[in-house]
């Protein structure tokens, strides 16, 4: 089949505004349109994830894949592998999307050894790289997949076997080569199977130990190659182990933290990951922003009540408004962005929901980013928490903050001033409802 002809009913998707009834346009995403002084594709940066849309069969625990994709033949063969990123580079490119992000084993098959896996990978990234020059279409991030093989069973750089962990040593050098290659804004570790799923048979010390030492060493390497992108660890706290290592941001902050590698760093938080950790995609951006850790975003959403990582298009306009107010309170993404580690559901099996999928994510999130700016220009939030904060500000408050202070001056201004009352209300309602008028 012709490389152009994968998408054959898939025109280039162009914003008609929020009264336009054509399921094939954005309402929202008008990519030249600025908010807070910036255009609307510079503060999104949306990426495309190589590995659902494209290799994801839309399988799950009970039945088959069901994904039907007339450009690729289901082979593991290097002329499918090269197909396939010509396909992936017309949807992309009719999308208007600007980044998209791969594992390694995603874009070209492994080999009998090493040496052939990565031979397959360059033919495969030469490919990648015609493509992106012929598009623009820039790589938002690579990564390494060290959890798909039988080798990494017990997991990769936290394996019982220490040739595992040269291994994935090997793949990794490998992998940011290529991101480099590719001009990469940034490089992901995603502990796929670094944890465990019995404590009977896990050294849990040795293993956080060896993942350190491996998370060193591929900064060491990054040096030496000269790769200035930026290096995210993804947190998540299992599936597929029972426990994962990485299990949440302040867990990656406080295990980089014990590592030395805290400045070479930056979290790129899941939605989805998140809620399985029992937070909200909230309180995640929050604790990597207080760490000033914040990197990037793997946009999607759960299913609270099938309760597993099911990496849905993020449709949650809400939740995208909560996201969207700290990107922005951040001054927005450098190297990262918004990308969607998300999967069509089963029953969209056609290739067109492809791209109803990834349309109503990006119109989510540009609504998400317009709302945002809006409850920052009315300024009454921000006032609220501010002015809840008053009694910091200045007298026994600024004291304690600038270490002024210590529990006998407190005890003496106590005892003098007797007693303290509750003196505010929290306001929680009033502020969900503010918050709504804006939706
Ligand atoms: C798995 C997941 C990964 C990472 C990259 O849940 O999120 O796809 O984003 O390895
Ligand atoms: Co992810």
């Amino acid at each position: 089949m012709p490389d152009q002809d994968a998408f054959p009913d898939l025109p280039k998707i162009v914003y008609e505004g929020p009264d336009s009834k054509n399921p094939l346009a954005f309402r929202h995403y008008n990519p030249e349109e600025e908010v807070e002084g910036r255009a609307m594709r510079d503060h999104l940066r949306f990426s495309v994830v190589y590995w659902h849309t494209f290799r994801n069969p839309l399988g799950d625990p009970f039945g088959v894949g069901t994904a039907v994709r007339p450009w690729d033949d289901g082979s593991d063969s290097l002329e499918n592998a090269r197909r396939r990123a010509r396909a992936a580079f017309e949807f992309m490119e009719k999308l208007g999307v600007p980044f998209y992000a791969f594992h390694d084993r995603d874009i070209a098959p492994e080999g009998a050894g090493l040496a052939e896996t990565n031979r397959n990978l360059d033919a495969v990234v030469d490919v990648l790289k015609e493509e992106q020059e012929r598009t623009g279409i820039q790589l938002l991030w690579g990564t390494a997949c060290l959890f798909v093989h039988p080798r990494f069973v017990h997991g990769a750089a936290t394996s019982c076997n220490a040739d595992v962990f040269a291994y994935a040593a090997a793949q990794v050098k490998k992998a940011i080569e290529v991101t480099h290659h590719l001009g990469g804004a940034g490089y992901t570790f995603w502990g796929g199977r670094e944890g465990y799923t019995s404590l009977l048979n896990t050294n849990a010390k040795r293993e956080l130990d060896h993942l350190g030492r491996f998370l060193q060493m591929a900064v060491d390497f990054k040096r030496k190659l000269g790769f200035e992108g930026q290096f995210y660890i993804e947190p998540k706290p299992k599936e597929p182990t029972k426990h994962q290592y990485d299990s949440d941001a302040a867990a990656c902050l406080n295990f980089l933290r014990e590592f030395g590698l805290l400045d070479h760093f930056k979290l790129n938080i899941e939605t989805n990951h998140a809620t399985l950790a029992g937070h909200t995609v909230e309180h995640e951006l929050e604790t990597a922003l207080a760490a000033d850790a914040l990197g990037s975003i793997d946009a999607n959403m759960g299913d609270l009540l099938l309760g597993w990582d099911t990496d849905q298009f993020p449709t949650d306009i809400y939740q995208a408004v909560q996201v969207m107010l700290r990107v922005l309170q951040m001054g927005g993404f450098t190297t990262g962005g918004l990308n969607f580690d998300a999967k069509v559901r089963r029953e969209s099996f056609e290739p067109i929901d492809l791209a109803y999928a990834h349309i109503a994510g990006m119109d989510t999130f540009a609504r998400g980013l317009k709302i945002a700016a809006a409850i920052r220009k009315d300024g009454r939030l921000e006032a609220f928490r501010r002015e809840r904060y008053a009694s910091w500000d200045s007298g026994i408050g600024s004291r304690i903050e600038n270490g002024d202070a210590d529990f006998d001056s407190l005890e003496r201004y106590m005892l003098e001033k007797g007693d303290v009352a509750p003196n505010r209300s929290g306001r929680q309602e009033y502020l969900e409802n503010l918050i709504n008028r804006f939706l």
